[in-house]
């Protein structure tokens, strides 16, 4: 698994089944149980690149998406509804996908808590 030493298998399988159900997936209560609130930045940088799965710098739709299969194979995709909800939640510019608005990753808001706050990353290349 993706998360193997990052995150309990048992936190996984909980978080995956807490939001089973179509149309039920909430991203804060999903990381908070998944163990990913309040993890160390390089932790959530790892993260984010799993999510973008295709390298980009930025964590897109479709990428969004298929956000549980993160964690594992078996989990479902997010509805449209999902997806839509999750992407405006990490998408502070608006512009669509979730990633660096200059130095700033709005990813800081996609893994946050209250108070959480990651800093700026600086992505290779
Ligand atoms: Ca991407």
């Amino acid at each position: 698994m993706a998360f193997k030493g990052m995150l309990k298998d048992e936190d996984i399988a909980a978080a995956l089944q807490h939001c089973a159900a179509a149309d039920s997936f909430n991203h804060k209560e999903f990381f908070a149980k998944v163990g990913l609130a309040g993890k160390s930045t390089e932790d959530l940088k790892k993260a984010f690149y799993l999510v973008d799965q295709d390298k980009s710098g930025f964590i897109e739709e479709d990428e969004l998406k298929l956000f549980l299969q993160t964690f594992s194979a078996s989990a479902r995709a997010l509805t449209d509804k999902e997806t839509k909800a999750f992407l405006a939640a990490g998408d502070a510019d608006g512009d669509g996908m979730i990633g660096v608005d200059g130095n700033q990753i709005t990813f800081t808001h996609f893994y946050q808590t209250s108070n959480y706050v990651l800093d700026p990353i600086q992505l290779a290349k």
